[in-house]
């Protein structure tokens, strides 16, 4: 038998919605990942196995072919760029709004506008598009906090019920993108483990399709 296929996933919002999609798909972990505290878990068919890793360093292992596949959130994958990654399925899950945000009323900015974010690469094309030049912050959470202490006088953040904006004074005022969790393929493992590859990315679909219906 050939080796396992390699699935990244991360800990977190994605994993919960994630576990019951692969299940459906017949990929089941040996151990519960939210649980445990190993870091590669098989499944119980012995098809794939699932490296447990931060959500921001998905594409880079697939990238590198470290793992096979790996599933994401589209804004993870946006601010990687993406290089060495197919991404054929949208898994319609953990959807959100990435949007540039601000306290209301919004303040006219008296200097070059300071943006902060966990997101530079995405914010800087952003602006780039609209030939603004920005100054951006960047940080590893808790970016609603930047405009109220005067950090920056804009965010770029994901955005999902738009509680957390509310409770700090904040609006959205512009869309940057729409985001939701992606399946992710390295390309040279797209075309040595094809047939393994294809028959899970066919069950996803279907249960993808399932779920939309
Ligand atoms: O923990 P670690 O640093 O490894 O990663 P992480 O914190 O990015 O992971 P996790 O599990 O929190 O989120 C992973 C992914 O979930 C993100 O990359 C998105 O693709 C997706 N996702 C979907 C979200 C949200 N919805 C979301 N609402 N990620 C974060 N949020 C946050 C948002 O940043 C804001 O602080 O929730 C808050 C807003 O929620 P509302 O409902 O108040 O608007
Ligand atoms: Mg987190």
């Amino acid at each position: 038998m050939s080796r396992p296929l390699t699935l990244a996933l991360s800990k977190g919002r994605i994993l919960d919605e994630t576990l019951p999609l692969l299940a459906a798909a017949g990929v089941v972990p040996a151990e519960d990942p939210r649980a445990s505290r190993r870091l590669i878990i098989e499944d119980m068919a012995g098809e794939c196995r699932f490296v447990i890793i931060r959500a921001a360093d998905v594409p880079t292992y697939v990238a590198y072919g470290a793992a096979d596949l790996g599933i994401a959130g589209r804004d993870v994958l946006m601010e990687h760029g993406g290089a060495g990654l197919y991404e054929p399925l949208d898994l319609g899950i953990a959807r959100c709004r990435m949007v540039v945000a601000a306290t209301v009323p919004v303040p006219a900015p008296r200097r070059r506008l300071r943006v902060a974010t966990k997101y530079p690469a995405i914010t800087y094309r952003h602006y780039a598009a609209r030939s603004e030049q920005v100054e951006i912050i960047k940080l590893y959470g808790s970016m609603e906090l930047a405009p109220l202490v005067g950090l920056a006088d804009r965010i770029v953040d994901l955005v999902d019920t738009g509680r957390t904006l509310r409770a700090n004074g904040l609006e959205a005022i512009e869309p940057v993108a729409e985001i939701s969790a992606r399946l992710v393929v390295n390309r040279a493992a797209m075309k040595i483990r094809h047939a393994a590859i294809r028959t899970l990315l066919i069950r996803l679909q279907a249960q993808v399709a399932e779920a939309g219906a």
